[in-house]
């Protein structure tokens, strides 16, 4: 093989993972999905799955233990997510939903609506929503500490019968932009339309035990720093692309 024949494979092989691994296409859903833990939804039909596969913190799972799977879909008003999550036990050792809440069971999404990237650690430049087992969402309010978005955040789930160990697991989102505050509470989502790029990644932390989070298994192989992977609670550069389609 030439340089040059090498150099073109390298760069046809890192812009098809580019392709395949930066960007999800969401299409848009002409009637709503019901947000029920009930996935038989037209909507859902015309998205594809993206697996929820890359350890970021822990040890990696058995596929028993917790695989799982999303799709997205939009309309003008929302963002709809749907896990098809498998996990072994479901468990809230905390009773308190501000208390710990990555170390119980947890649904989570990460949304940047510009696609800035950057910080947002302690303020709205993204947002982590955090969704518990009693379907409530919390996320770091800008003096660092947890506070609910359930206003934001409408979620459902159910296990399935004959397959005990199956959750499916329904959400839809308002987009807030970065002007929401701790004091503007009202503060207008966006309108969404088709082309429109946000930084996104889904994630769950995996809690078996009063121990807390065993695994943490996210959508995106998210490039290590110091070795550590969990930095999307803190960084958005490190999302995925979400892209509307029609
Ligand atoms: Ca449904
Ligand atoms: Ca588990
Ligand atoms: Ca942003
Ligand atoms: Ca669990």
């Amino acid at each position: 093989m030439t340089k040059l024949s090498f150099a073109l494979c390298l760069t046809v092989g890192l812009a098809t993972w580019a392709s395949q691994s930066l960007a999800y296409d969401a299409p848009k859903a002409s009637t709503p999905p019901v947000i029920d833990g009930d996935a038989s939804d037209a909507a859902w039909s015309n998205a594809p799955w993206q697996a929820i596969d890359q350890l970021t913190l822990g040890e990696q799972p058995a596929a028993e233990d917790f695989s799982g799977r999303f799709k997205i879909v939009w309309t003008p008003s929302k963002l709809y997510l749907l896990g098809e999550i498998v996990d072994d036990i479901l468990i809230d050792t905390h009773a308190d939903p501000l208390e710990a809440y990555w170390e119980d069971d947890t649904f989570e999404i990460f949304l940047d609506e510009d696609h800035s990237g950057g910080d947002h650690l302690d303020n709205y430049n993204a947002f982590a929503y955090h969704i518990a087992l009693d379907n409530q969402a919390i996320d770091r309010n800008t003096s660092g500490k947890p506070r609910y978005l359930n206003d934001h955040v409408t979620s459902v789930w159910k296990r399935q019968a004959g397959d005990d160990n199956k959750i499916i697991w329904e959400a839809s989102f308002d987009i807030y932009p970065d002007t929401f505050s701790d004091t503007n509470n009202k503060a207008t989502p966006v309108t969404l339309e088709s082309g429109k790029k946000m930084g996104f990644m889904v994630a769950y932390c995996d809690s078996d035990s009063s121990q807390g989070r065993e695994h943490f298994i996210g959508s995106y192989d998210i490039p290590a720093l110091d070795g550590d992977k969990n930095r999307g609670y803190i960084d958005a550069s490190v999302f995925e692309t979400l892209v509307l389609v029609d």
